[in-house]
């Protein structure tokens, strides 16, 4: 099966947030018969959902190759939140590390734990402006569009909320 260049968002709000993607990224290269293409920036982002008060996210994305399986990828993914102290409490709740797998090449898997594309990938800014950073032509195969697309869409929405909010504040 050919190889696929996969997309990982990462994700944390609690303790040390960079030291968390960091460790991250680290624990991905250091995986055997893994590289790591390219790794955004950190955004700092308000948190989506969840219960009120918790503490802005660190996002970034990471794109790597050479994951036979989306399935395996996971299961990696999911080794390296434990290993982060990564407890699962509550959905959408403050987390350590949040690693989501958003793309496997152009896999469409609809199996019980693993959905690719992530469902909620292209709704969320803070996973579509570092995937369209990094890949801005990597295509949603579901959607058919790309990243950059997806972010110039998202862009508008926002700045559309942000303009009726206003209107109803005068
Ligand atoms: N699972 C199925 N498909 C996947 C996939 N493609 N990637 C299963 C990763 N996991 C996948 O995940 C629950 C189960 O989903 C996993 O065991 C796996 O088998 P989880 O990480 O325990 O649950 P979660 O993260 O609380 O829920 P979910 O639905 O993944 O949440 P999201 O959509 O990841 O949202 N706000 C900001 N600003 N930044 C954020 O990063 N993140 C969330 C979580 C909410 N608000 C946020 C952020
Ligand atoms: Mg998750």
């Amino acid at each position: 099966m050919a190889k696929q260049t996969a997309y990982i968002g990462m994700g944390s709000n609690v303790g040390e947030r960079e030291a968390h993607l960091r460790a991250a990224v680290e624990a991905l290269r250091n995986t055997i018969g893994l590289r790591v293409l390219a790794v955004s920036r950190f955004y700092e982002t308000a948190p989506l959902g969840g219960p009120p008060g918790q503490g802005d996210y660190l996002n970034a994305v990471c794109a790597v190759a050479g994951a036979r399986t989306a399935r395996e990828l996971l299961k990696r993914l999911l080794a390296i939140e434990a290993g982060r102290g990564r407890a699962r409490r509550e959905r959408w709740g403050p987390r350590t590390l949040d690693l989501d797998l958003l793309l496997f090449g152009d896999a469409v898997i609809d199996e019980p734990g693993l959905n690719v594309p992530h469902p909620r990938l292209h709704e969320r800014a803070f996973v579509i402006e570092p995937l369209a950073a990094i890949a801005p032509d990597a295509r949603h195969p579901l959607l058919s569009k790309t990243a950059s697309e997806l972010w110039e869409e998202l862009r508008e929405t926002s700045a559309q909320i942000q303009g009726a909010a206003e209107g109803t504040g005068k």
